[in-house]
């Protein structure tokens, strides 16, 4: 046996959290929903991005955010104000989600009417990326506030992810963010992973992002609010 008592326990809660997420993945399939699993440092600009993101696509989608923060309800909150649906969860002492505490709420919260669920995870650039939470996509937010140099140094969560957002590139004229150094350490450890930049805060760049939210989530998706309701038979066509 190789291994410390430590390591079994760890694989074993990895296992269980792997099977829970097939689990969710199921639940979204099933009802014809394409989920984003959002992930990034405190404050890299998570929240508001899912507001700009959301305002675009609203008209062609239903969408929901799950919420994932340690304390309170501030970030649903915000959302709840677009009047953007969103539920809360408190992870309480964890620095990330896990899929049991989206099963929970998949299970309280009807999916009918929505295309799209997007997560957003607790900030933290290490412990989210070892747990998988069912989501067909997933996401990196990085500021251009935070350094060129973090895709490098926390490699394992650019290596699992499909895109990454440069966030608040309105800032890049006053930090020292070197765009191409980003996108050469992120091609080294993830060279299929498409990389956006932008600022939701201006809106630049954000039709290019949205653009890609759509193609994702299906061609046949782009259907007026007042079609959707057959969305659940809808066979999933995002990988
Ligand atoms: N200048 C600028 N500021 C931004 C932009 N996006 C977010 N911010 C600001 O950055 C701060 C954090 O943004 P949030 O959207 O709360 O970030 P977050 O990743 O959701 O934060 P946590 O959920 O706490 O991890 C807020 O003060 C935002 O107004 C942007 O595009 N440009
Ligand atoms: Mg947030």
């Amino acid at each position: 046996m190789h291994g410390s008592p430590d390591e079994h326990i760890l694989e074993r809660l990895l296992e269980d959290n792997a099977q829970l997420a097939d689990h969710n993945r199921e639940h979204f399939d099933a009802h014809g929903v394409t989920a984003f699993n959002f992930m990034s440092a405190p404050g890299a600009g998570k929240t508001l991005l899912l507001a700009a993101t959301i305002n675009a696509l609203r008209d062609d989608y239903g969408c929901l955010v799950i919420e994932g923060d340690m304390v309170g309800e501030l970030d649903a909150d915000r959302l709840r104000e677009l009047d953007i649906p969103a539920v809360q969860i408190g992870t309480g002492r964890s620095c990330h989600l896990d899929a049991r505490m989206v099963a929970r709420v998949l299970h309280e919260q009807p999916l009918a009417g929505t295309d799209l669920v997007f997560i957003e995870n607790v900030g933290n650039l290490v412990c989210p990326a070892e747990f998988p939470l069912g989501e067909h996509l997933r996401v990196v937010a990085l500021s251009v506030t935070e350094g060129d140099d973090k895709p490098f140094k926390y490699p394992v969560i650019f290596h699992r992810c499909d895109a990454v957002v440069f966030t608040k590139c309105d800032l890049l004229p006053y930090v020292d963010f070197q765009s191409e150094r980003a996108r050469r350490f992120i091609s080294a450890v993830n060279p299929e992973a498409r990389v956006f930049e932008l600022s939701a805060l201006s809106g630049q760049g954000l039709s290019e992002w949205t653009g890609w939210i759509r193609e994702r989530a299906g061609l046949n998706r782009g259907r007026p609010a007042g079609q959707r309701q057959g969305a659940g038979h809808v066979h999933l066509a995002a990988g």
